[in-house]
């Protein structure tokens, strides 16, 4: 038995305004789905944010169906759980998902997995899924892989089990939102644990239970920490044979290239050298696509006045060469760099932590709806989910 687990495709993902970085996430999604198709699988799964917002344009569902036609046409079957981009509030309460127009489309081709619907069995395999839960509910999440997928999965007589989650497992992840352990799930009756949520790839067999965790990351470079780590994209493709699960990592060609450059400028030779290195980066590699170009720089205060020639510069240099190139210019505070022991950081995470450092019921508040902010959470939605987080921490009584 074979088969494709794919995930976090975010389809309609835009970034920064850019019109061609959307097209790149449907190219992606586009050759993952062609190159698992000749793979002939006997299913497909998909661990959740297929689609980067619960209402995506007609333009993207247009662009998801005619991808996962590919697939469904070839009589490959697709399983889809939602993950935190693709669940929304419904209209009148609730949640909604676009995955559920999919059933409607795709009819029995397509099997949207959660809470209400947690099980899907063909005989030789039964596949359990739930929908993403927030962190404030990991108790419920619990519960509903105990009774709702692994109760039912030990009642049938298959001979794989496999579990699908959008969630972060503990201790796999590290600078990452988790809500589930490991050793929670050890117990449980699954053979393969197919996550989603982290989107750089990530595979482990448990040397005790043979247990497989993966995650297989997204298909193209959608948040800073993928662009730092710089792993290959694409999917798992998992043979189950007798006694042995097999999982080899597809790598897709499509994603940008994306370079990303972060820098504290204390003398004006700092910026000499981020051209410098630059150059470097355009010569490494063949170019089948214009990179991304994103240069983050933390500039004395004296030296604020020299960002002006060096944006004229680097878009002299590169600009024809790049897709497009993003300038961030941040100045440094001296306040927050005493106790930083000279390791400057742009990230926003350390950031908080540093301004919060002691304060830490703050501080992982400020996180929490940091994340939500990086979720794509704006506007009412946004201050909807702030607004549940001080609620959950008041009843916790973290809070005085
Ligand atoms: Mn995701």
């Amino acid at each position: 038995m074979r088969i494709v687990h794919i995930s976090d495709t975010h389809l309609g993902r835009r970034e920064k305004g850019i019109r061609e970085r959307e097209e790149d996430v449907y190219e992606a999604f586009d050759e993952a789905c062609e190159k698992a198709r000749k793979l002939r699988p006997d299913l497909m799964i998909h661990s959740g944010d297929l689609f980067d917002t619960y209402r995506p344009t007609s333009y993207t569902l247009r662009k998801a169906i005619v991808s996962l036609r590919r697939i469904i046409d070839a009589g490959i079957p697709v399983v889809a759980i939602a993950g935190n981009h693709d669940i929304g509030p419904r209209f009148g309460g609730g949640k909604e998902t676009p995955l559920s127009l999919l059933v409607e489309i795709f009819g029995d081709d397509f099997i949207h997995l959660n809470q209400n619907n947690p099980m899907f069995n063909t005989g030789d395999l039964v596949l359990c899924g739930l929908q993403y839960f927030p962190n404030q509910e990991g108790e419920n999440l619990k519960k509903a892989i105990i009774e709702r997928c692994d109760g039912a999965a030990r009642r049938c007589r298959a001979r794989w089990r496999i579990l699908m989650l959008h969630q972060g497992v503990k201790p796999f992840l590290r600078d990452f939102k988790t809500e589930i352990n490991k050793a929670f799930l050890d117990r449980t009756c699954f053979d393969y644990i197919a996550l989603g949520h982290y989107h750089v790839r990530f595979h482990k067999r448990d040397g005790v239970t043979g247990k497989v965790f993966a995650y297989p990351g997204s298909l193209e470079n959608l948040e800073e920490r993928e662009v730092r780590q710089n792993v290959p994209k694409g999917f798992f493709v998992v043979d189950l044979e007798e006694g042995n699960i097999n999982a080899r990592f597809v790598e897709i060609n499509s994603p940008r290239p994306y370079f990303l450059i972060k820098r504290e400028v204390r003398r004006s030779s700092d910026l000499q050298l981020v051209l410098d290195s630059l150059s470097r980066r355009f010569k490494e590699i063949d170019l089948r696509k214009k990179p991304m170009v994103r240069i983050k720089l933390l500039v004395r205060q004296e030296l604020l006045h020299m960002i002006d020639e060096f944006r004229e510069d680097v878009h002299h240099e590169f600009g024809d060469r790049s897709l497009k190139i993003l300038i961030e210019v941040s100045p440094v505070v001296e306040s927050h760099l005493a106790t930083l022991d000279g390791q400057i950081s742009l990230n926003m995470e350390e950031l908080m932590a540093h301004i919060f450092h002691d304060r830490p019921t703050e501080l992982a508040l400020a996180l929490e709806i940091y994340h939500k902010y990086l979720e794509g959470k704006r506007g009412g939605d946004l201050s909807k989910e702030v607004l549940s987080l001080i609620k959950g921490w008041m009843d916790e009584d973290k809070v005085r």
